[in-house]
């Protein structure tokens, strides 16, 4: 920001808003969930083993930078309900550094809405503090009465869910370019309390029950003053450890790890959580009392970004697995299904690589930096690699998984009823709400890819013969 605003020097950078932002929405949430808490230790707990157990690993995560920001490392979910709300946030989230990435339609998996990920997308940013918010619109179109949508429509139409105070620091923030110190402070604040859980609804108790039928999601969207934050999850080294670890501390896990098997080289994203809080909600009439499902806690252990084609295959793996039986995932056998259909993704880095299913970020090794005069002109990677002159780290997944997705909000919506949608992906819609386009996440990791190999090419020409 110094570099393009130098005479704005009193503004502190977006990484330092964000980072703020994301410890005070932690402290938020350990207050409001104190099992939030536990699954923060039992992760910090089973981190500090597993890197313990791999150096390699340890300095693989050093060498990215990426060990420093593991012990803040989060990302939340929320759910609006209007195109206004969601193109606010986009505004909102933007002042912290963080823009939309992807799209994922959810009505296919039966859940009323489509999403993006509010995140931070240049690499130093992602050093900094990668924090990241999926963030759903509802789709009050999937709801068949239409009184009751209508009803529900008015109903969001009325309420306020951002501070008149955050309003305003938006406005200035995007007029000035920047906040100042106390102002970001201020900010932080006020655009907490968008996020904090309100135990009295706006509705009463048969409103509730009616958009409660409708779907589940539809009630915790359109009953609350705001779209609480429900859940925040930190990153762990071994999900399997943590997941086995969950019972003795007190949570529910769910029955099944979401996203690909654990395996040598880890891809993508797999993803567990425990089961919401039953929380105690008061309606607007009077005396009627109630109870809500809507928070809950999740881990996930992130591995190499994928690139299209490797995306397609993990697309089409999974999906094989899916459909063995009509059974999905909640199959006893699943875990083993998974694991015996994925043998068939390479799970070597070089395989990875060489096959162009995974994406790296490419560097001179200490000996390529003094040999560089002897291979000035070299152009490929691979054999750069196989004379120890270049080293490919893997770049990490930082997005999220649209089945996975799916089967979080299932297990933590309360209930075991499916619904049906037509699949519909509507990206133009979304992005109409949104105010603008998504960011595609594939052209993200390939522009990085690209750049580090770009570089290690200049270092080499650039060296004197
Ligand atoms: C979001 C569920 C998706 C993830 O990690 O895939 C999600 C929600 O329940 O609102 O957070
Ligand atoms: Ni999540």
């Amino acid at each position: 920001m110094s570099a393009t605003h130098p005479t704005h020097s009193r503004f502190i950078s977006t990484n330092d808003i964000r980072t703020r932002f994301s410890r005070a929405m932690s402290e938020m949430y350990r207050q409001e969930v104190p099992q939030y808490g536990t699954l923060i230790d039992l992760v910090a707990d089973v981190n500090a083993v597993a890197l313990q157990a791999d150096p390699e690993l340890r300095q693989r995560m050093a060498r990215s930078g990426e060990l420093e920001r593991l012990d803040v490392e989060r990302h939340g979910a929320i759910r609006v309900g209007t195109a206004e709300e969601l193109a606010t946030l986009r505004r909102l989230f933007a002042v912290m550094g963080m823009e939309p990435v992807g799209y994922y339609d959810l009505s296919v998996a039966g859940v009323p809405v489509h999403s993006t990920a509010f995140r931070p997308v240049h690499d130093d940013a992602l050093l900094a503090n990668p924090f990241r918010v999926f963030t759903s619109l509802l789709r009050l179109e999937l709801i068949a009465d239409a009184a009751l949508r209508e009803q529900a429509t008015e109903i969001l139409r009325r309420r306020r869910i951002f501070t008149p105070r955050a309003l305003e620091l938006i406005d200035q923030a995007e007029r000035d370019g920047g906040l100042d110190s106390q102002d970001a402070d201020t900010f932080v604040q006020q655009a907490l309390g968008t996020f904090r859980w309100h135990g009295d609804a706006t509705v009463d108790a048969i409103t509730y029950d009616a958009l409660q039928k409708a779907h589940r999601l539809v009630a915790d969207v359109v009953c609350f003053k705001g779209p609480h934050i429900n859940h925040l999850t930190p990153r762990t080294l071994d999900i399997d450890t943590a997941q086995d670890g969950m019972p003795a501390r007190g949570m529910d896990a769910k029955d099944v790890v979401e996203g690909p098997p654990r395996r040598a080289c880890p891809i993508l994203l797999r993803q567990t959580s425990f089961k919401a809080l039953k929380e105690d909600v008061r309606f607007t009439d009077a005396d009627s009392a109630g109870a809500h499902t809507a928070r809950f806690g999740e881990i996930e252990q992130r591995g190499v970004a994928l690139t299209r084609k490797g995306r397609a295959l993990y697309d089409e793996l999974l999906a094989q697995v899916r459909s063995m039986d009509n059974a999905g995932s909640a199959a006893p056998d699943y875990a083993q299904r998974l694991q015996q259909v994925f043998t068939q993704f390479p799970d070597t880095h070089e395989a990875l690589r060489q096959q162009g299913l995974a994406f790296y970020r490419y560097r001179l090794t200490q000996q390529g930096l003094a040999g560089a005069a002897r291979t000035a002109g070299h152009e490929d990677m691979e054999a750069l690699i196989a004379q120890g002159l270049v080293q490919a780290e893997p770049i990490t997944y930082e997005d999220f998984l649209p089945v996975s997705a799916a089967g979080i909000f299932q297990s933590n919506l309360g209930g075991d009823e499916q619904k049906q949608y037509q699949a519909h992906a509507a990206q133009q819609v979304f992005e109409g709400a949104l105010g603008a386009r998504v960011h595609d996440e594939i052209a993200l990791y390939e522009s990085t890819q690209q750049q580090t190999q770009a570089r290690v090419r200049e270092a080499l020409a650039g060296a004197p013969a």
